[in-house]
């Protein structure tokens, strides 16, 4: 089942671990199974480790598991885990899924190494047909973006992320709304060109960071 894969993905990285070590957190289901495993190796051989989480959902999951947190103010994280929406045979990413890319890609790039947990149904031949790209966005800056979206990618479908347990959009973690944009094609100069719209904070393009695909 699905969630035995996930089971041995997630103990292929907690035998990464190393006594004293700074670990990047990721959200998402697959790397809450990841810090499970993590968690009970850590308690087993006491390696006093030490985690950057991702989101406050990985902050409360290290805390449930006492796993003693940090942040990159204080700290950098050695390597680091996390899952992905799609995954590229270039090993280009769309993350975002859960909102907490902002986060996951500061992590991400502060870290020397990431091991992306991922099963099967994540890769793609081609970026972006599963997924729409989530783009983080300024709440001021949503009818700038849009347009220069459009003028410039021409994209399917460019949607404001709605709440579900609360009226109107999704706000992130740092007070961000949040688009998810279907795009007809992704280059590889998009992530920067995305970046360079005013009022874009952060996307879900993930398309040249040090990753280490961890699959089933
Ligand atoms: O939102 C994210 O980037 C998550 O990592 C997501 O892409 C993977 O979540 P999952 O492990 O629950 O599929």
């Amino acid at each position: 089942t699905n969630r035995e894969q996930k089971e041995k993905v997630a103990k292929l990285v907690s035998e990464k671990v190393s006594k004293g070590d700074v670990i990047g957190v990721g959200s998402g289901s697959t790397a809450l199974l990841a810090l499970e495993s993590i968690s009970k190796r850590v308690k087993e051989e006491k390696l006093q480790i030490t985690a950057i989480p991702t989101s406050k959902e990985a902050a409360l999951h290290c805390n449930y598991y006492d796993i003693p947190t940090t942040t990159l103010l204080e700290s950098r994280p050695n390597w680091g885990f996390d899952g992905a929406d799609e995954v590229d045979e270039k090993l280009c990413l769309i993350k975002g899924r859960g909102g907490a890319l902002f986060a996951e890609k500061l992590v991400m790039a502060s870290s020397s190494k990431t091991y992306i947990l991922v099963d099967e149904s994540k890769f793609v031949s081609k970026l972006g047909e599963k997924y729409a790209v989530p783009i983080e966005v300024d709440p001021r800056a949503i009818h700038l973006v849009e347009s220069e979206l459009i003028k410039n990618f021409n994209p399917l479908l460019v949607k404001l992320r709605m709440a579900n347990a609360k009226d109107g959009p999704v706000i992130t973690e740092t007070g961000n709304l949040l688009m998810d944009v279907k795009f007809q094609e992704i280059t590889p100069l998009m992530e920067q060109q995305v970046k360079a719209i005013p009022g874009v904070i952060e996307s879900g393009l993930f398309l040249n960071y040090s990753v280490e695909i961890l699959s089933l």
